[in-house]
């Protein structure tokens, strides 16, 4: 029932390059906003050692994963020397008693735990930088995933570029906030290196299944094996379609939204990084949603099973209005720019 589209005109499709180009430009933070985040991290684990010696903070998400806003929030993921995992801990008690701590920090403001999530956290703002900030318990997943999609975000320079448009687009279209019921930036991010696993020839390898040993190395956290290949300058001599692809970013993108509206069958299949053949939404029993996503590591963990009926036709319909938008070319005036820049 979608209506067709016209041939992509050479001119229009330097635009889109333009726009995705434009996206990561606008909203990649700069050393210096890399640096502050950073620094702030260090300050906060000073004060908190004072009360909890040994406490350790690490950065995650998209502070680290390569995907970041200058407004993107600030994930902290915290341990404790000497211990391996949070087994035997009582998180919530220790998130309470972390909140009453930084509510002594002048320079934080409404320090709230939540302890009812399925990862407890205590949430704040950072007065001086403006930033939101998350602090959880030993989320050690979390902190391959970011690793996980760090690697990927430096195999072509087309990875950071589409993420960053998919971002830009699922704000723009406010379909782009899981605590709002909709999916998260993760999510979306998998689903774009998904896409560009799948691509013929492939933009990105699947890095799970690299491995120059003759069986898969097994590095187990939390029960699920986190092992991926992350020697990327060593990808030429083990990924032999590297290089193959040679469409431009403004093509994959609006191939990107042809996928998901054309293509993919999200009835029949799962959106899953880990494997390059289709997994089917059968044999995971994941078959009572529309939209899933496999996490690529906590394999029981589908990212669209909060979705209710009503936001998956809501996220549906904006990348089929994203398609018609992105698919149709029009004529952009240089005076208009950058204002016309987002087709909004
Ligand atoms: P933003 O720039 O903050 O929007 P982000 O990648 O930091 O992008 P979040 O702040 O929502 O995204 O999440 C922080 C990290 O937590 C990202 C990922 O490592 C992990 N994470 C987020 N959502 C999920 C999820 N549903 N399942 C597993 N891990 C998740
Ligand atoms: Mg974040």
């Amino acid at each position: 029932e979608l209506d067709p589209l016209p041939p992509l005109t050479p001119k229009f499709s330097v635009i889109l390059d333009q726009v995705c180009v434009q996206c990561y430009q606008d909203f990649a933070p700069n050393t210096v906003e890399d640096q502050a985040r950073e620094y702030i991290r260090q300050n906060l684990e000073n004060f908190i050692r004072l009360e909890f010696p040994g406490t350790k903070l690490n950065l995650f998400g998209s502070s680290k994963n390569g995907f970041g806003f200058k407004q993107s929030d600030l994930d902290i993921c915290m341990t404790m020397d000497g211990l391996e995992t949070a087994e035997g801990l009582d998180c919530i008690r220790i998130i309470e008693d972390l909140a009453k701590v930084l509510k002594k920090q002048s320079g934080l403001r409404n320090v709230l735990p939540i302890t009812t999530a399925k990862v407890p956290i205590v949430k704040f703002f950072h007065v001086r930088s403006g930033l939101e900030v998350d602090i959880s318990l030993y989320n050690t997943l979390a902190l391959h995933n970011t690793r996980l999609l760090s690697s990927y975000s430096a195999i072509d320079p087309r990875v950071k570029f589409l993420c960053y448009t998919m971002k830009v687009f699922t704000k723009m279209c406010d379909i782009g906030d899981a605590s709002r019921g909709s999916l998260s930036s993760y999510a979306y991010t998998l689903m774009v290196l998904y896409f560009l696993q799948q691509r013929n020839p492939p933009v990105i390898p699947v890095l799970q299944e690299i491995y120059k040993e003759p069986k898969k190395p097994e590095i187990l956290v939390d029960g699920w094996n986190v092992y991926f290949f992350d020697k990327i300058e060593e990808l030429p001599d083990v990924w032999p379609d590297f290089g193959k692809n040679t469409e431009s970013v403004g093509q994959l993108w609006l191939g990107l939204l042809r996928f998901y509206t054309e293509e993919f069958d999200f009835k029949e299949h799962v959106i899953c990084i880990r494997r390059k053949n289709l997994l089917t939404t059968f044999k995971k029993q994941w078959t009572s949603k529309y939209i899933v996503i496999e996490d690529p590591f906590d394999l029981n963990h589908n990212l669209g099973a909060g979705l209710s009926r009503k936001m998956t036709n809501f996220i549906m319909k904006a990348f089929i209005n994203g398609r018609r938008v992105f698919g149709t070319p029009v004529k952009i005036f240089p005076k208009e720019y950058p204002s016309k820049m987002y087709f909004f």
